[in-house]
């Protein structure tokens, strides 16, 4: 498929290491997909659902000990330790091929290795970055043809050139003490062994598109980030963009697909998801900030997903989908999961692939199990979703889970004193988590996780990024969807009502909407959110801006705490704003 002679260097030094019986190269052709979805059938490694209800869609289940992303055994492998920061593991590159090489070695004999040429977002965009993936598992194979551009053409747009990323993946053993997921951003390369989970496995997700491009993005300047992004349509057909950053479990895919309240939905307002979890993010030729989705799939949560928590998502399920790890319905051969509705199915396999008695109070659905769609089964996917050259942003949103501290929404004074909010971002574990209950996690930008360099730099390159734009910059924001009440209810709806949040800060964006200033930074007026339709009054919406400055005292100390473990590489201007909230505090 290629004279590239890098490409055709590297894939027989992989081949001499890991020895597969035979090397298939993905064209990204239906027919070639088809046959692959044929041979795993065959050997059970998918099984196809109802092709009246699900069409196209099928079922994949893990080893029972290959569940989630292991952040544990996630590494950042670079020549020096200090390269890659307090918040990664870090294992010393020569060393860490050396370990690696002994597993992967010979690991694909008597197996076929698949050769994925795949493009991080749309091919051909000047945003998009070609990635080939090795790998001895089809569910790969199959999962990355929805999550990623695949096919000849990523090859012919790669031309003689040296720049793509490295992939090599091998189920192996599926051994948990010889499960490593490995970056080396000096050499744009990633080995991942000895899992089957699509976080671990998918390697243009996680791995590229967020761990080597954060790297990348700092070279290059520009930015990929663990954010969302929405498109805003008012009743003239104006769009405006929105890209928005939160830790897990804060509903980011809700917030990606939202619907419109009937208040804004009847005088003819719009909303379009152009991803739910990466942006990667450019200065334009206009000096304002430029964004794409680099995925083309969704690979989402399914437990929680319904017709009422989300139904753009579940209409993206209908058709072409992998289902890993819920529960395979046997009286119609369709799939559910917990909080999909009121109905578990009573002849039923739970994840692990035993038969399932809903009755017996545990879980059929593994709590993380996934579905993998395409993005443009989504009813309200952007029409710029693949626009190669991006959607303007307005606004950047960064959010989490707190009870107390923040309020529904803030605006950062200007780009510095956002990046500052980024890089507070903090979420109250859950009674969901194992731990203790409303300990704060400290997760800048959403990107703790997936920071592939020291966090410090990252934070000086948010602030470089600030410089190059100058007055061009977006606004930056905060907000809390989470505050509870003396009784731990939450006060603020949420899912669709989240719009009212987002209508103001568009408003602030556009020099149309006011504010107060607090000690954080700029908030709307009780009045100035629109509560028309919800059971909520000003009052209410005063308390959930309410700034509690002891609250916010203790906050300042947790911060600086936290950014003592960046020693001299935390940029002295985050300091000064901190400095600067304690003395407005
Ligand atoms: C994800 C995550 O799977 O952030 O998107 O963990
Ligand atoms: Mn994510």
């Amino acid at each position: 498929m290629t004279n590239n002679q890098s490409v055709l260097a590297w894939i027989k030094e992989m081949t001499e290491l890991v020895k597969p019986d035979n090397t298939v190269w993905i064209d990204g052709t239906e027919e070639q997909a088809n046959e692959l979805r044929a041979q795993a059938e065959a050997t059970g490694e998918i099984e196809a659902l109802n092709q009246e209800k699900l069409p196209g869609c099928y079922l994949h289940r893990t080893a029972i000990n290959d569940v989630a992303r292991v952040e544990h055994r996630t590494f950042i492998c670079t020549k020096k330790k200090e390269d890659v920061g307090p918040t990664n593991n870090w294992m010393e590159s020569s060393e860490a091929y050396a370990t690696l090489s002994k597993i992967f070695d010979g690991s694909m004999k008597g197996r076929t290795m698949y050769v994925i040429p795949y493009s991080m977002g749309p091919v051909g965009s000047p945003f998009a970055k070609a990635g080939i993936e090795l790998t001895d598992s089809i569910y790969v194979v199959l999962n990355m043809l929805i999550m990623t551009r695949v096919g000849k053409n990523v090859l012919d747009v790669l031309g003689d050139s040296n720049d793509f990323v490295r992939g090599l993946h091998s189920k192996a053993q599926l051994d948990e003490e010889n499960r490593y997921i490995c970056h080396f951003p000096e050499d744009n390369t990633i080995w991942s062994v000895n899992s089957g989970y699509g976080g671990n496995v998918l390697l243009g997700k996680k791995c590229f598109a967020l761990r080597i491009a954060s790297y990348q993005g700092k070279n290059e300047g520009w930015m990929a980030e663990h954010m969302l992004i929405l498109g805003i349509e008012n009743p003239q057909g104006e769009v405006k963009y929105i890209a928005a950053a939160f830790p897990s479990a804060c509903g980011k895919t809700n917030l990606a697909m939202l619907i419109p309240p009937e208040f804004y939905a009847k005088k003819g307002y719009k909303v379009w998801c152009v991803g739910d979890d990466i942006a990667w993010i450019r200065i334009g030729e206009d000096g304002r900030l430029w964004a794409v989705n680099p995925e083309a799939g969704f690979f989402g949560v399914a437990p929680g997903t319904n017709v009422k928590s989300n139904p753009n998502a579940l209409a993206s399920t209908r058709q072409g989908t992998i289902f890993t790890n819920v529960v395979h319905n046997l009286d119609d051969n369709t799939v559910w999961w917990e909080g999909l509705d009121k109905n578990p199915p009573k002849n039923a396999v739970n994840w692990k692939g035993e038969p399932w008695d809903c009755t017996d109070g545990s879980k059929g659905a593994h709590p993380n199990s996934r579905f993998t769609a395409p993005a443009i089964n989504c009813p309200c996917i952007s029409s710029e979703f693949n626009n190669g050259t991006g959607v303007p942003l307005s606004a950047i949103v960064f959010g989490g889970r707190r009870a107390k501290t923040a309020p529904l929404v803030y605006q950062a004074r200007d780009w510095e004193h956002g990046v500052f909010v980024g890089s507070i971002m903090a979420s109250e574990t859950t009674a969901a988590a194992t731990g203790a209950v409303g300990v704060v996690r400290r997760d800048p930008m959403a990107m703790l996780p997936f920071c592939g360099y020291h966090m410090g730099d990252y934070f000086g390159h948010w602030l470089e990024m600030g410089k190059k734009l100058g007055d061009k910059a977006p606004k930056i924001f905060n907000v809390n969807w989470f505050r509870t009440d003396d009784e731990g209810h939450f006060i603020w709806p949420g899912f669709g009502d989240n719009m009212r949040v987002l209508m103001w800060i568009l408003g602030r964006c556009a020099g149309e909407a006011d504010a107060v200033e607090t000690a954080i930074g700029y908030e709307p007026k009780p009045e100035d959110i629109e509560t028309e339709g919800l059971d909520i009054n000003t009052d209410t919406i005063a308390e959930l801006l309410h700034v509690d400055s002891e609250l916010w005292k203790d906050e300042a100390k947790g911060i600086r705490e936290f950014y003592a473990k960046f020693g001299d590489h935390l940029p002295k201007e985050l300091y000064d704003q901190l400095d600067g909230l304690e003395s407005r505090l």
